[in-house]
């Protein structure tokens, strides 16, 4: 049966395809990258697209909300049962607005915020001087330590001590390490700052209670659905009840109007999904193979940024092997191995063209690779650092990389094969 897409718009069906066909092919290591179920797939593409929603269950600015109050009431409750939350909100629309809002929720402008610094691990939002977080709220950065590559929890509490931020923010981009959100929490009570935790790459990992949860240390815990949580895209917020109000009233009418109803019944799905002894063992199976590629990733003499990881991620930094990031990115993903050049810390290089390479096993574990497979990938990591100028070399590691990719399901695998639609111009 030929598709409505493939009817309507050929043009985007075929690039849609191709990109299906890059998902299924490649070797996805972006640690902020997965593949969601069919089912995640489908409440997102689904009627939601087509209603708006302002306000919240009970409470909306629009009629018509029969369903959709359900539909958002059973994300809420699903998320406050596996995070163990007093509140939620699942209007955020992305991760970053989900930080903002946590922002003007408890603070004003002109107000300090201490984060981790972009270029050390942070997030964009965490006071990067590129985002409009550093321009609304004064940002004093912490940094992880250059040498271990670990958070200093005394260097920060003497940085709290000495600013006396009104919000410190825990959470990472690009740290493979468990981060101790109690000591956090109890630095932030010292200096009488808010806590927010941002659990955005590690959240499927504290559901599944591998990392400690932040919820009881933390005034606000923000997180994406997409990551290890493994939903479609968009921002969750948990809170204390006593800040219910005001997490609510900062994503609307504060930053958003309408919710996007589609995602938010994706994020339920995935919700439910994340609420499983499968989900846990998937949780488990990302930390064992991020274990076992960075312990083959050393064999091969690569330096790893605190030496290894805890967590879903893997920070290497390329200065021993003479490669810069993005040439090893780009050549990786010209063998279908994806991953993104990234900042280590203290890094002499600029971010555009930084030392380190950040990879990630949540998307190859969604697809059931384990560690054996993990040894290949390391292998071929390692081949193409070896041959970073031999195209022909480059592209023997893409066979290889297609073969093991090959003998893995992808859940949203389906590669529509193109009609001979001659209706279609
Ligand atoms: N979420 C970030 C990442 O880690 O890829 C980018 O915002």
């Amino acid at each position: 049966m030929i598709s409505a897409l493939e009817m309507y718009d050929p043009q985007i069906y075929e690039l849609l395809t191709q990109e299906k066909a890059r998902q299924s092919g490649a070797i996805r290591l972006i640690p902020s990258e997965n593949y969601v179920s069919k089912a995640v797939m489908q409440a997102s593409g689904s009627c939601l697209t087509n209603k708006y929603a302002e306000g919240y269950p009970g409470k909306r600015y629009y009629e018509g909300q029969q369903v959709t109050d359900l539909i958002e009431n059973l994300a809420i409750e699903r998320a406050k049962k596996i995070f163990n939350a007093e509140h939620a909100n699942v209007q955020s629309y992305s991760g970053s607005v989900a930080n903002i809002a946590a922002y003007s929720a408890l603070l004003d402008p002109g107000d300090m915020i201490m984060g981790l610094s972009l270029t050390y691990g942070g997030h964009l939002t965490h006071g990067s001087k590129a985002s409009l977080t550093s321009r609304f709220y004064k940002s004093v950065p912490y940094e992880v330590d250059a040498k271990t590559g670990r958070l200093d929890y005394d260097r920060i509490e003497d940085l709290a001590k000495k600013h006396k931020p009104r919000m410190i923010i825990s959470g990472a981009t690009a740290y493979p390490r468990e981060i101790d959100f109690e000591i956090f929490g109890q630095i932030a009570k010292k200096v009488g700052a808010y806590h927010l935790s941002d659990i955005a790459h590690v959240a499927g990992l504290v559901v599944a209670g591998i990392h400690k949860s932040p919820v009881p240390y933390a005034d606000i815990v923000s997180t994406t659905s997409h990551k290890t949580l493994r939903g479609p895209r968009g921002g969750i917020l948990l809170c204390k009840a006593e800040h219910a109000k005001a997490v609510d009233r900062a994503v609307f009418p504060g930053l958003q109007g309408g919710p996007h109803l589609h995602t938010i019944t994706g994020i339920a799905v995935a919700l439910a999904e994340a609420d499983t002894p499968e989900f846990i063992n998937y949780a488990k199976q990302i930390v064992k193979n991020a274990k076992r590629l960075a312990d083959k990733l050393l064999e091969y003499g690569f330096n790893l940024v605190s030496g290894g990881t805890d967590n879903h991620l893997i920070l290497i930094d390329l200065r021993n092997k003479g490669i810069k990031g993005r040439k090893l990115a780009k050549a990786l993903d010209r063998a279908g191995i994806v991953t993104n050049f990234n900042t280590v810390p203290g890094d002499p290089a600029p971010p555009s063209d930084p030392s380190g390479l950040r990879l990630g096993t949540p998307a190859v574990t969604t697809r059931g690779m384990k560690e054996p497979q993990m040894d290949t990938i390391a292998g071929l990591i390692n081949k193409v650092a070896q041959n970073i100028d031999n195209e022909a070399a480059i592209a023997e590691v893409g066979k290889e990389a297609l073969l093991l990719s090959s003998q893995f399901f992808v859940p949203e695998h389906f590669i529509i094969p193109r009609k001979n639609n001659n209706f279609v111009e």
